[in-house]
């Protein structure tokens, strides 16, 4: 039986980092709402699916188990498809690792939406210049200089186990945003954080992921997701 997906057909957002994993073992999986429009995200948020009713999407649902939060999503298929490590240690601190990036992805979509997702971008422009400028020099620098921290303290070629794991995966496709949104920032810090961009050079080319992103699977980024290019968010 494939997996089902549930995530908003139309931005890579949260869904990306279900897909890069399910992509990434060669998992066969519908991605619902890419088929059946929005309205299949609407009903799994009603309960449609059965389970323990999400709150929101991205939902994924194996056979009779339906589960939501992307963390929570990626330590089910990583423990099912061998992308965690076995002890119960190394597994908390994979989570502790997602969690991290679970944050960094809530305070990179907060910077074009600063006074609250039920308003347009357009309605909070001036707040999202400050808030963004905020990220760009205190928040962003932060998180990835911690990140890469905890990655040359693991060895430097993986965070968790010495192996490939779904942190590997999250950090990578969280750069990928990040590049896309704050291009200019992400170019004046890299020389800051060389671990991990070798990291994420190395996830892309992993053949499953290489071959999908170069599919039509792959939705680019856009001005709808997590991570949007917004110039004035991140001037040169
Ligand atoms: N912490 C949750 C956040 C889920 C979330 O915010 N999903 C967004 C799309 S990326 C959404 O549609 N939220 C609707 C809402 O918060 O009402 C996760 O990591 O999955």
């Amino acid at each position: 039986l494939p997996y089902r997906l549930y995530y908003w057909p139309s931005l890579p957002g949260r869904g990306e980092f279900v897909r890069m994993i399910l992509e990434d073992v060669g998992a066969e999986y519908d991605d619902v709402a890419r088929r059946e429009g929005v309205g299949a995200v609407v009903r799994a948020r009603q309960g449609a699916l059965g389970g323990v009713r999400p709150f929101a999407p991205p939902v994924l649902v194996d056979g009779e188990h339906v589960v939501a939060q992307t963390a929570a999503i990626s330590l089910y298929l990583g423990e099912r498809h061998g992308l965690l490590p076995a002890d119960a240690a190394g597994r908390s601190t994979a989570l502790q690792h997602l969690l991290t990036v679970a944050d960094l992805v809530a305070e990179a979509h907060d910077t074009h939406h600063p006074l609250g997702k039920s308003r347009y971008y357009e309605d909070q422009v001036e707040a999202a210049k400050e808030r963004a400028a905020e990220f760009r020099s205190n928040r962003l620098p932060v998180f990835l200089t911690y990140l890469e921290s905890v990655l040359r303290s693991a060895g430097g070629a993986h965070f968790v186990g010495g192996a490939h794991s779904v942190v590997d995966l999250h950090v990578a496709h969280v750069l990928a945003g990040l590049r896309y949104a704050f291009p200019n920032t992400l170019r004046r810090l890299a020389p800051e954080v060389p671990a991990l961009t070798a990291l994420a050079e190395r996830v892309v080319a992993r053949p499953n992921l290489a071959a999908y992103l170069a599919s039509p699977r792959r939705l680019p980024f856009n001005e709808d997701g997590i991570f949007r290019r917004y110039p004035e968010l991140d001037p040169a």
